[in-house]
């Protein structure tokens, strides 16, 4: 995700960070630079033009601040705008009824979903229903996946328009006390007078709290025509990015609140229903500028792993203490965290080298059974695994001395990558993360 982005910006900044003075030249050079890879990454031609205008002029007005040092505060000054650009502050959503809205197959009934499940996991009580009264089939994906994730589906009889179940749907959300009632929507090809007018009538009836857009950020820029005439129809309150997982260039994340004037409050990461982030424009911008998300790769490490034993499993990992055991520890959690090339995405410096890397997580299995057969002084240092210590271990799990070899090899490889971490600028320190450029 966003990896065109940031490994154009990040040879860009790269060369400014290494630089020993910072020059005008040098400012409007990398933001020449700046400014074409935005535009290849499919970012709005006009969010680029005020984007580079904005820190250039403060950029040359600040007369490049000495402290802590030119580059930095150049840096600084780039990362402070682009957070400004993806809409500044993280935007909550209000509670009542959620609307979700949008063209055909972009994610609208994936998505109820997957925000249902997430606002559930966040110990909110959730319900949905679907006015997707054109496809059959519609109702009952939604209903599948409500089954699935464990939470309420209003139904009611066929023949209902859209409207009515709607005011029905909002009736038993009141009578339940729900915080969150989460409609799906009908999409279109395109926009037609007709859909349009039925989606006005729902959200008179309903009234509700948010109404957000689904945009496929596949779909690039033509995702937000569509979504202006959705705007001026509906009034909408916020975005929702969906298959960002994709080999989309990511510029419309950028693009939104400067077209729109409202922002991107979540984003559609995979097809699993556990793929949805909030947004969180400064992580969105870290990200961007290669320099990974550790805040978010926290959480959800959080998430799997209980509260102090991630703490301190991360603080290891930052602080390249990091032994077989740890390798155990984390093969054991990556099942409830997700696919592990996206979690190191998220990682400083690794989003751009992960392409040469293949993960196969079949692997873990016999990776896991290799290290279980070592015993716990072998776990804490691997260096005195020698030929016969290597053939017991291959015995005891079933596998082959070159797969010992193997797992003791990537191992040595992960350190590796965790020490040139520790060793970049701009690996910011647990638990609070404060600026990234500080090093
Ligand atoms: N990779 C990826 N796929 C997604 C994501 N969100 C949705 N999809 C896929 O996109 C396809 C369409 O999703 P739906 O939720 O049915 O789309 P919709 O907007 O409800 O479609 P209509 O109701 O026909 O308008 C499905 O195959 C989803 O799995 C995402 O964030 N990433
Ligand atoms: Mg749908």
């Amino acid at each position: 995700m966003l990896e065109f982005l940031s490994e154009k910006l990040g040879r860009a900044l790269g060369r400014v960070k290494d630089a020993r003075k910072l020059t005008e030249k040098q400012v409007n050079d990398t933001l020449r630079e700046v400014r074409t890879a935005l535009i290849e990454a499919d970012v709005d031609y006009e969010v680029v033009k005020t984007f580079v205008k904005r820190v250039r002029e403060r950029a040359l007005q600040e007369d490049l601040r000495q402290s802590p040092s030119p580059q930095d505060s150049f840096l600084i000054t780039i990362y402070e705008e682009l957070v400004q650009t993806l809409g500044g502050q993280k935007e909550d959503l209000k509670k009542g009824v959620v609307l979700l809205v949008g063209l055909q197959g972009t994610g609208k009934t994936t998505s109820v979903a997957k925000l249902a499940y997430y606002l559930k996991e966040q110990g909110l009580k959730v319900a949905v229903s679907s006015t997707d009264i054109r496809r059959p089939a519609a109702m009952l994906q939604l209903q599948k996946l409500a089954e699935k994730i464990g939470v309420p589906y209003y139904s009611f009889e066929e023949g209902l328009t859209a409207s009515e179940i709607a005011r029905r749907a909002l009736e038993m959300a009141r009578k339940e006390g729900v915080d969150y009632l989460l409609l799906d929507t009908a999409g279109r090809l395109h926009i037609d007078q007709e859909l349009m007018e039925e989606l006005r009538s729902l959200k008179e009836t309903v009234k509700p709290s948010e109404v957000l857009y689904v945009a496929d950020a596949m779909q690039g820029q033509s995702a937000l025509g569509a979504a202006k005439t959705f705007h001026e129809f509906l009034g909408l309150t916020g975005v929702l990015l969906t298959k960002m997982d994709g080999d989309a260039r990511g510029g419309v994340a950028l693009s939104v609140k400067e077209a729109l004037g409202v922002s991107v409050k979540f984003m559609g990461v995979g097809e699993r229903v556990e793929d949805l982030e909030p947004f969180y424009p400064d992580r969105v911008a870290q990200r961007i500028l290669g320099l990974g998300d550790i805040q978010t790769l926290v959480e959800k490490a959080q998430k799997a792993i209980p509260e102090d034993e991630a703490q301190t499993l991360a603080l290891k990992v930052l602080k390249g203490e990091f032994d077989l055991e740890d390798l155990l520890k984390q093969i054991r959690f990556i099942k409830n965290m997700g696919p592990l090339d996206k979690l190191l995405g998220m990682l400083p410096g690794i989003g751009s080298q992960l392409k040469g890397l293949k993960i196969e997580e079949k692997k873990f299995k016999k990776t896991e059974a290799i290290i279980l057969s070592m015993t716990k002084q072998e776990r804490r240092n691997p260096k005195i695994i020698n030929m016969s210590r290597k053939q017991r271990i291959a015995k005891g799990s079933g596998t082959t001395v070159s797969e010992v070899n193997r797992v003791l090899k990537e191992y040595e490889e992960m350190k590796k990558m965790i020490k040139k971490l520790k060793g970049m600028k701009g690996v910011p320190q647990l638990p609070r993360f404060p600026f990234p450029f500080k090093g």
